[in-house]
């Protein structure tokens, strides 16, 4: 079923709270993947990854300069990346909720076809703070998760699992979107996604390397993906609870996921393996009006989205 979700009145018309025929999640960790198919991995070309940033940055500007919850610039974004996967062949649900008095929306993409018994989802924050555009967060996980699948279409990969895509609305309000996908899906659903993986920042400007550490196969995963280039991760320990893995982590569903840095400072031994600048955050624009289109590191952006699509690719074999 596609739902266009453009302007308000349109907006009023969407049927709130669309019941998701999402599925649900195997407890304990999630399957291993097979290598073969993460090196079929297609590489995600980076300018494709901006060129959705230099979009988001435009609807921003377009709108007060933010994407934020209950804000025009948030539904706008929402119909950008709609319009992108309702293009490539996705199934896309929009499913509403309200969060301090506004209306808010989660975007679902379903590549049509593997086995719905076991879903693997990748999944990041669409909306940005009231201050800025919210370029790097989370502009550069939501770009990068929507290329990833127009690669999967492009490819035409017939995965064994089946892949699921999702952007979520108001995780600035306390990962309110993604609590309400989760909390929807019957047990039974819930117990049928065999991984969500989650991208939150992914392009900072002084980038770090930060493998979340929650689930051993998928980090396993993403650390293999980074060992092939040669670069050192570090387990991500900061964000536990701070953005939309936490539902699923607390709902059972095995996690992991990607991180570039926020407002902590780089170390020197950091800036040893990684380079960039001691002592500067890793995103000194975080939640600021800065976190522009300048406010991305491309190389970042472009391995973290690469790994991506490794990690979708062979955790989905
Ligand atoms: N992206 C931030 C939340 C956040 C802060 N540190 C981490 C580490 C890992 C994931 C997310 C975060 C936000 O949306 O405010
Ligand atoms: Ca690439
Ligand atoms: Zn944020
Ligand atoms: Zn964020």
């Amino acid at each position: 079923m596609k739902l266009s979700v453009s302007g308000r009145a349109s907006a009023a018309a969407v049927v709130a709270a669309v019941t998701l025929l999402a599925t649900g999640s195997i407890a304990g960790a999630a399957p291993a993947p097979t290598a073969g198919a993460a090196a079929a991995a297609p590489d995600i070309p980076v300018a494709n990854v901006k060129a959705h940033l230099a979009q988001l940055q435009s609807i921003a500007t377009a709108n007060g300069g933010n994407r934020a919850h209950g804000r025009a610039g948030y539904l706008a974004s929402v119909n950008y990346v709609k319009g992108k996967l309702d293009a490539a062949g996705f199934t896309t649900t929009v499913q509403q909720f309200t969060s301090s008095g506004s209306t808010g929306y989660n975007l679902i993409a379903d590549w049509p076809g593997g086995n719905t018994d076991q879903v693997v989802m990748a999944g990041s924050h669409l909306d940005s703070v009231t201050a800025g555009p919210g370029i790097n967060d989370n502009g550069s996980g939501s770009a990068a998760v929507l290329e990833t699948a127009l690669a999967v279409a492009r490819s035409g990969y017939k995965p064994t699992k089946h892949l699921r895509f999702a952007w979520w609305g108001a995780e600035e309000l306390g990962m309110v979107g993604s609590r309400s996908y989760v909390n929807g899906l019957s047990t039974a659903n819930r117990a049928k996604i065999s991984g969500y993986l989650n991208f939150d920042m992914i392009g900072s400007p002084n980038p770090g390397y930060f493998v979340y550490d929650d689930d051993p196969t998928i980090e396993k995963t993403f650390k293999d993906y980074f060992t092939g280039l040669g670069i050192a991760t570090e387990p991500e320990t900061e964000g536990d609870g701070r953005s939309d893995h936490a539902p699923f982590k607390n709902a059972g569903v095995p996690v992991g996921g990607l991180f570039s840095g926020a407002d902590y400072k780089k170390t020197s031994a950091q800036a040893a393996k990684w380079g960039g600048t001691v002592g500067v955050a890793f995103d000194r624009c975080y939640h600021a009006s800065c976190d522009t289109s300048a406010n991305i590191n491309d190389t970042a952006l472009d391995r973290n989205s690469d790994a991506i699509a490794y990690a979708m690719w062979a955790l989905s074999s």
